[in-house]
């Protein structure tokens, strides 16, 4: 870096740094804004902003995504936009000072961050011509203002000869520029334009009027974007009229539920249905733009619309979804009524090559799980879902198509905005939480819960209801045992269930005494495997151990 040499006059030196930062941020955000509007407009549902960070999920090293998503499950997509807007707003500033010094260089910076847009985007799964839009019209923006910016910049005056002093070097010498005052010695020709330069006070009026105005803009144009898109999509789901099914759920019993107040209810409310996902903002597609691949080693290849999805014939089951990264006693475990297509009819159609044992799936957004293809097949109710609890699936939730199979944990199963069926090996490819160091192969271990009473609560002695929930998917619930301070196991009552695919409410009458108590729950499978004690963390294939609370009695 040059700094200021004696034969430059004090008045040619740079402008001072914080009109290049805030012409940068400036430039930055319009850019994202036009960016979302772009994405709104071309239907691209990968704003800049979004493709950059999803790269950024996918290459995130898996001790911190591990740490993010057990501890944070929710708030770690905030904290990474969160930190994707503070080194977006450090390059931003930059640039914008190399802009406002020498333009090319400026606008050699937005070209490269262009760039990066465009083949985040051009590179997520389903990519469209569409998609690399939204960066290559918030490139332009930002390009376009910093060239304005530049003309409008109040610069200290140079003499003519210095006209052409353009190419002195960025200039990022702090001291040196900070001794030159904007505005000082207008009217001069500047060296930064051809222009002539105009009044000091009045060209900074307009600087900051057109800086702030294209953050305001920004500011306005970002949500804006995306509640477009997000109109959008609502609107076409409200339109969806769901088949009705031609193998339908049969009507719950009222014994399906324990009677126990405080015990989760045996249908999880849709709104209040456990979310994990690594989206950083939910995807949005319309049922128009949606399109299933059924590809890979298989005989036949096949593509599938919405409208062809939802003229198959339609089976409608309770299942229990489960996440990995539940804890014992955790709430990462919901049950709905899931309308869909049976997946195994789609694949015999496909009809998967010899030795093709794990069935790839992809969502909208690049994430990818690995199921057995076995799983598939073997004649358990594995489901493209479009339906949840008589509604199309919630855009949370997957909207328009997702998979659900009872048995095994989501991460292996259970995609959201789902686009592609590749028939593959597992020992060819990894999906995304297998590359994260969890397991290929993860069934629903055995678990329990205690709903009530909830932990450290205080309680009068006499009868108290302990209640919860059990659940092992695919081979069911037989039996659900209580002990209370390493007393003997006592036989819970257990609730009525549809299937062996959905979880089992238990409760049990205990004599509370007064004293502080250690309440412990256990359940057995239909085999006969009691649920194990050994206590084990979610990675690498679900956690185990059981649930344990702690109440005083009064
Ligand atoms: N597209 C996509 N689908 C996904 C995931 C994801 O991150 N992206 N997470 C999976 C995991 S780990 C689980 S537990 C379930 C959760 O589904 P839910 O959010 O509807 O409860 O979705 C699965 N499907
Ligand atoms: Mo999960």
């Amino acid at each position: 870096m040059k700094t200021q040499t004696a034969d430059r006059p004090v008045t040619g030196k740079p402008p001072k740094l914080w009109y290049g930062e805030l012409a940068g941020l400036a430039a930055t955000a319009l850019a994202l804004g036009v960016g979302e509007l772009v994405a709104a407009a071309t239907g691209g549902p990968s704003a800049p902003l979004v493709a950059v960070g999803g790269v950024a999920v996918d290459a995130a090293p898996t001790a911190v995504k591990e740490f993010a998503v057990t501890v944070f499950y929710t708030y770690d997509k905030l904290a990474l936009q969160a930190g994707i807007v503070l080194v977006l707003a450090a390059f931003a500033a930059f640039i914008g000072v190399l802009a406002m010094r020498r333009l090319p260089y400026g606008l050699a910076g937005v070209a490269m961050f262009g760039a990066i847009g465009v083949l985040a985007s051009a590179t997520r799964a389903g990519a469209t011509w569409a998609y690399p839009l939204p960066s290559v019209a918030g490139a332009l923006t930002a390009a376009g203002l910093l060239v304005l910016l530049h003309r409008t910049l109040p610069r200290p005056a140079a003499s003519p000869a210095q006209a052409v002093g353009d190419s002195e070097g960025p200039g990022l010498d702090v001291a040196a520029h900070e001794a030159t005052a904007p505005g000082q010695g207008a009217n001069a020709p500047s060296p930064y334009t051809r222009v002539p330069a105009v009044d000091g006070t009045r060209s900074r009026r307009r600087f900051l009027v057109l800086a702030a105005g294209s953050i305001g803009a920004a500011m306005v144009a970002v949500p804006g974007g995306r509640r477009l898109w997000a109109q959008r999509v609502a609107a076409a789901r409200a339109a969806v009229v769901l088949p009705p099914p031609s193998s339908p759920a049969a009507p719950l019993p009222a014994r399906v539920s324990a009677g126990v107040p405080g015990v989760a209810p045996f249908v999880t409310r849709n709104a209040d249905f456990y979310r994990i996902d690594t989206a950083l903002t939910v995807p949005q597609m319309e049922p128009k733009d949606w399109q299933l691949r059924i590809h890979g080693r298989v005989k036949q290849p096949l593509t599938l619309t919405y409208e062809q999805l939802l003229a198959r014939p339609m089976v409608e089951r309770h299942i229990t979804l489960s996440c990995v990264s539940n804890e014992v006693g955790g709430e990462l475990v919901g049950n709905a009524r899931w309308l869909g297509v049976l997946i195994r009819e789609l694949l015999e159609e496909a009809g998967p090559e010899e030795g093709a044992d794990q069935v790839v799936s992809r969502s909208v957004d690049g994430y990818t799980a690995g199921t057995p293809t076995a799983a598939l097949r073997d004649g358990r109710d594995a489901l493209l879902a479009v339906g949840m609890n008589g509604e199309p699936l919630p855009v949370e939730h997957g909207f328009p198509v997702r998979m659900v199979v009872p048995g095994l944990y989501g991460y292996v199963s259970a995609t959201k905005w789902l686009t592609e069926l590749e028939l593959t090996r597992f020992s060819d490819f990894s999906a995304y939480w297998v590359r994260r160091d969890y397991a290929a192969l993860a069934p629903v271990k055995t678990q329990s819960r205690i709903d009530t009473p909830t932990a450290g609560k205080r309680l009068e002695s006499g009868l108290v209801m302990v209640a919860g929930v059990a659940w092992a998917q695919q081979r069911g619930v037989s039996a659900v045992e209580v002990r209370v301070d390493d007393g003997p196991w006592q036989q819970a009552q257990l609730a009525a269930v549809p299937s062996v695919d959905t979880w089992r409410q238990w409760s049990w009458t205990w004599q509370a005494t007064p004293g502080k108590h250690r309440l412990q729950v256990r359940a057995t499978d239909d085999t006969g495997q009691v649920q194990t004690e050994q206590v084990h963390e979610p990675l690498p294939d679900g956690a185990t151990g059981w649930h344990t609370i702690k109440v005083t009695v009064t």
